[in-house]
């Protein structure tokens, strides 16, 4: 990519990636949301029978091969006596992010809300017997996050007729189409019903479903709740966006609608072992980086057994809420900004402003850039400034100059607001 991006104007209301459907609008004002993987895989949080199995967490009854009739013996040991709703909730509202996807169903199978379609869920097979999906609905709605499901709609490791578990089941003998039709469609309408809006559904790995069984989900989804969106991974490039691999940030700008899925250390179930956390500078990062190429960051937690949420993951979030603070102004609301393809900074707009999201501050505390014309240059001055005190800027060396104080003023990212004539909004060019 080259290192001085064309910078290309596009009038107020016709962004190239506005679909014009207003249900998105939430969702790419939002930028920022808490994924929870929650469920009895965090009871064995990486260890069976004494053996580290390798991989993450949520994946260890696939991995272990564990048999169904055993891995159901943890439900009788599911009792998070310390979940609570309003602390998850208060988390994810301090941090910043607006919201909230937990695992209703992952590919163990088991319900972490209450079925009528089976009993292998929370409420019916534990001592804990509380629901909660219904206290996180109430919690959200009390503290305005968006409640979204996550529901694994192919894998389940647990119902004959579901996918992936080829060591208790014979595969060749699963009928899908029943599973989707007598199971998955029956629980999408549980969850669609009885939890309030519901802001979207997160269903994953869609493996073998054909363009049939997608769209009629999808159908589904829409005939009970029309503004609930529907994540990609419903399969054959339907859904309201894309999601980009987990972990994975394109290298360039992208157009249409998309997230990175992420993980706060390298697992997305809770695993006892796992302590490679990010650092909040590098979270940091990612979310801006994300945001300026036009994406949203769902950044996961993985709650205990007991019910709470890890220790490094609360101290993390909560500075990146801090940060958000200072300077959410540059995050929310903004899209895909026109300095593209610079290592040292990042950046997002809005009409009348850019936002220059700098990581490494120079030297001299003077920051060059290409792309924004001098002339379109109304003023400069530091997000973290309350009193907003104007930067000098100029040309120099043809290039447009804002003289910031020599020491880095916000730490780990400092945003410079750009103030542009009128309405002007600038886009990346449409190569970059
Ligand atoms: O297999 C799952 C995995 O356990 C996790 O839920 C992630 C989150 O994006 N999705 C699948 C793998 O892509």
């Amino acid at each position: 990519m080259s290192d001085q991006p064309q910078a290309i104007r596009v009038e107020r209301g016709q962004r190239p990636n506005a679909r014009g459907e207003a249900r998105l609008d939430w969702w790419r004002e939002a930028k920022f949301g808490m994924f929870i993987h929650w469920g009895l895989y965090a009871i064995p949080a990486g260890e069976w029978k004494g053996e580290k199995i390798p991989g993450i967490g949520e994946w260890i009854m696939h991995r272990a091969r564990i048999p169904v009739k055993e891995y159901e013996q943890l439900a009788r040991q599911f009792n998070p006596v310390k979940f609570n709703a309003a602390e998850w909730v208060g988390l994810a509202k301090r941090a910043g992010q607006k919201y909230l996807v937990i695992t209703a169903k992952h590919h163990d199978g088991f319900c972490m809300y209450d079925s009528k379609v089976t009993d292998y869920d929370i409420v019916d097979a534990t001592p804990f017997g509380r629901d909660p999906m219904k206290e996180l609905a109430a919690e959200c709605a009390k503290q305005g996050i968006k409640l979204c499901f996550y529901y694994s709609q192919t894998q389940d490791w647990h119902h004959p007729d579901g996918d992936g578990n080829d060591w208790d089941y014979d595969p060749a003998k699963q009928d899908f189409q029943s599973y989707l039709d007598n199971y998955v469609k029956p629980q999408v309408r549980e969850l669609l019903t009885n939890y309030g809006p519901i802001g979207l559904i997160w269903f994953d790995t869609p493996k073998g479903m054909t363009e049939a069984q997608s769209r009629s989900l999808l159908q589904l989804v829409h005939e009970l709740q029309p503004d609930c969106l529907v994540s990609g991974r419903i399969g054959n490039t339907m859904g309201d966006y894309a999601s980009a691999g987990d972990n994975a940030i394109p290298a360039e700008f992208v157009r249409e609608d998309w997230e990175t899925p992420a993980t706060i250390n390298d697992t997305w179930g809770y695993k006892a072992d796992d302590h490679n956390w990010k650092s909040t500078k590098d979270l940091l990062r990612k979310l801006v980086d994300i945001v300026s190429k036009g994406g949203n960051y769902l950044l996961n937690v993985g709650p205990t057994a007991e019910g709470e949420i890890p220790q490094p993951s609360v101290e993390r979030l909560t500075e990146m809420g801090e940060w958000l603070q200072r300077n959410g102004e540059a995050i929310y609301g903004t899209h895909a900004g026109p300095v593209q393809g610079l290592t040292w900074c990042r950046s997002t707009a809005r009409p009348g402003k850019v936002y220059l999201h700098v990581y490494d501050w120079p030297e001299d505390g003077v920051l060059k850039f290409t792309p924004i014309a001098h002339g379109d240059l109304r003023g400069a001055y530091l997000l973290s400034d309350p009193s907003r005190q104007p930067l000098p800027f100029g040309l120099k060396d043809h290039q447009l100059a804002i003289e910031g104080p020599r020491q880095q003023p916000d730490s780990p990212i400092t945003v410079v607001v750009v103030e542009l004539p009128g309405q002007i909004d600038l886009e990346p060019g449409v190569n970059a």
